[in-house]
C-alpha cells in the first residue's frame, strides 16, 4: 500500500503552531501595508508558486568516491513519486516530478500515469541519459553522444532522445532536458567546431521530432564528466544553439554549472531578453557542481536571480514562461527533508522579490542613485516572510513545519521496513 503522511497527523500539528503563525501574519502585514503592499495579494502568489522536484534527487547522492546510502531509499520510479508525493502534501508547491530516462524507464507509461495521479502529481520536463552507456549497448558514448566521431553512437544518442519525447507525451509533459556529457580531456582531442557541427546536427533531428507544444531546454555545464572542454560548456554556446534549432528551443540554467563568481543573475537577465529563458535547476555551490540544498549558502545571489525573474513577470515579459526545477545531491542529509528546505528556500526568493518597490527601483536606476537602488533590493531580500510560506502552505492543506511534520510521522522509518537497503554504496554522481 502507498505510504502517504496521515491528513490528520498534518492538522495536528498545525493546530499547535497555528495560532503563532496568525500572529506573526498580522504582524507582517501591518509591516507591509505601510509599504502599500496588501499581504494576501502576495500570499496568493505565493500559493500558486511551483518548482519540481527531480526523481534522482529523493535517493541520496554521492561523489566520485563513494556513495554512503540512506535507510528507505526509493528503488525505482514508483517509490520515488511516493516519497515525491509526501513532499508535494507538506510543501504544497512540488506538484510536478522530473523524470529521467532510463533511470525511470518502465513497461507501462499509462500504468506510471495512473499511479502519479492517484498521488495527485505532474510530470515536468523530461531528462535524457546519454552520458552514460546502458547494459549491452552496442555503440558507446565513451567518447561523446550527439556529438560523437562515431555515426552510430550519435544515432543511438538520437533515438534515446526521441524514444524520451514519446515516454514524456504518455506522461504529460511539455519540454525535453537535453545536458550531455560530451567534451574532450586533452588539449587537441577534439576539433571544437567539428564537434559543434555533430552535436548540431544531432540535436536539429531532436528538434524535428519536437511535438509542437513542446519545448526543447539545452543544459550548459562547464566541465565535468569532461575536464578541458565541454561541448555546451556555457550560455554562450548555449544560447547559440538554441537559436540555430528555433523558437522552441531554449537554455536552461542550472546554478551549479558555471565558473565561479560569475554574474548568474545577469545572464537569465540576457535570456529573458532574446525570448530564450528555458527553465532552472536549483542548487547552491561554493567550489562546481557541488549541489549543494539551494539557497544553503548564497541566498542573496537566489534572490537577485529572481529579481529578474519577477521583474519580467511584472514587465508581463514576451515568451516568458520558465520552469522551476530542483537539481541537487543529498549526500548527508534525508534527501525529502532536503528537498522540502529547498523548495521553501526558492520559494522564499519569488516571494521576497515580490516585495521589491519596482517603481522606486526604476526611480533609482534612472538617477544613478546605486545606494538607494541597491537598499531597495536589500530591503526585501531581508523582510523575513517566513509567515506568508506558512501560511501558504496552511491555505492549502499542507503543513507549518514541513520538517517537523515529516519527522513526527515517521515515513523513513515506516519505509526503511518496506525497502531494504539496495546496498548501492559504489560511487556516483547524481
Ligand atoms: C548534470 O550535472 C546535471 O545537472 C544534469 O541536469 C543531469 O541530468 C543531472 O545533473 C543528473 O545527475
Ligand atoms: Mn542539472
Amino acid at each position: 500500500m502507498t505510504q502517504r503522511i496521515d491528513k490528520a497527523l498534518i492538522a495536528e500539528q498545525n493546530a499547535k503552531l497555528e495560532g503563532y503563525v496568525k500572529q506573526d501574519y498580522e504582524a507582517l502585514g501591518n509591516q507591509l501595508a505601510r509599504q502599500g503592499i496588501n499581504i494576501d495579494d502576495i500570499t496568493a502568489k505565493a500559493e500558486l508558486f511551483q518548482i519540481a522536484v527531480p526523481s534522482w534527487g529523493t535517493g541520496t547522492g554521492g561523489t566520485r568516491f563513494a556513495r554512503f546510502p540512506g535507510i528507505g531509499e526509493p528503488r525505482n520510479i514508483w517509490e520515488k513519486l511516493e516519497d515525491s508525493a509526501v513532499i508535494n502534501d507538506l510543501s504544497q508547491c512540488t506538484e510536478r516530478v522530473s523524470p529521467h530516462f532510463p533511470w525511470d524507464k518502465v513497461d507501462d507509461f499509462t500504468e506510471l500515469k495512473g499511479f502519479s495521479d492517484e498521488l495527485s502529481l505532474k510530470w515536468d520536463s523530461i531528462n535524457s541519459n546519454t552520458f552514460q552507456d546502458q547494459a549491452g549497448q552496442e555503440h558507446s558514448f565513451k567518447y561523446g553522444s550527439l556529438s560523437n566521431t562515431s555515426q552510430e553512437s550519435r544515432d543511438l544518442a538520437i533515438a534515446h532522445n526521441l524514444e524520451c519525447i514519446e515516454w514524456g507525451q504518455a506522461l504529460g509533459s511539455k519540454t525535453l532536458t537535453v545536458w550531455v556529457g560530451d567534451g574532450s580531456n586533452h588539449p587537441g582531442q577534439q576539433h571544437f567546431q567539428h564537434a559543434f557541427e555533430r552535436y548540431l546536427d544531432s540535436m536539429k533531428k531532436i528538434y524535428a521530432g519536437l511535438p509542437k507544444d513542446w519545448e526543447l531546454h539545452i543544459e550548459h555545464k562547464m566541465f565535468e564528466p569532461a575536464f578541458y572542454s565541454t561541448i555546451i560548456q556555457d550560455w554562450g554556446s548555449n544560447i547559440l544553439a538554441a537559436m540555430e534549432l528555433g523558437p522552441q528551443a531554449k537554455s536552461l540554467v542550472d546554478l551549479g554549472h558555471h565558473a565561479p563568481n560569475v554574474n548568474i543573475e545577469m545572464i537569465v537577465s540576457r535570456l529573458i531578453q532574446f525570448k530564450k529563458l528555458g527553465g532552472f535547476h536549483f542548487n547552491d555551490s561554493k567550489y562546481g557542481d557541488d549541489d549543494l540544498d539551494s539557497g544553503s549558502l548564497h541566498p542573496y545571489q537566489q534572490f537577485l536571480i529572481f529579481n529578474e525573474l519577477v521583474d519580467a513577470e511584472y514587465r508581463n515579459q514576451e515568451g516568458f514562461g520558465p520552469n522551476y526545477m530542483l537539481d541537487q545531491s543529498h549526500n548527508v542529509t534525508d534527501p525529502i527533508e532536503s528537498l522540502m528546505n529547498s523548495a521553501a528556500s526558492v520559494q522564499r526568493s519569488y516571494v521576497a522579490a515580490l516585495l521589491v518597490d519596482r517603481p522606486a527601483l526604476t526611480e533609482y536606476q534612472t538617477n544613478n542613485d546605486a545606494l538607494m537602488a541597491s537598499n531597495t533590493l536589500k530591503k526585501a531580500f531581508t523582510t523575513d516572510v517566513s509567515p506568508i510560506l506558512a501560511m501558504a502552505r496552511l491555505r492549502k492543506g499542507g503543513a507549518i513545519d514541513p520538517i517537523a511534520t515529516y519527522r513526527a510521522s515517521g515515513y523513513r522509518q515506516a519505509v526503511a521496513e518496506k525497502r531494504p537497503n539496495s546496498g548501492g554504496n559504489g560511487s556516483g554522481i547524481v
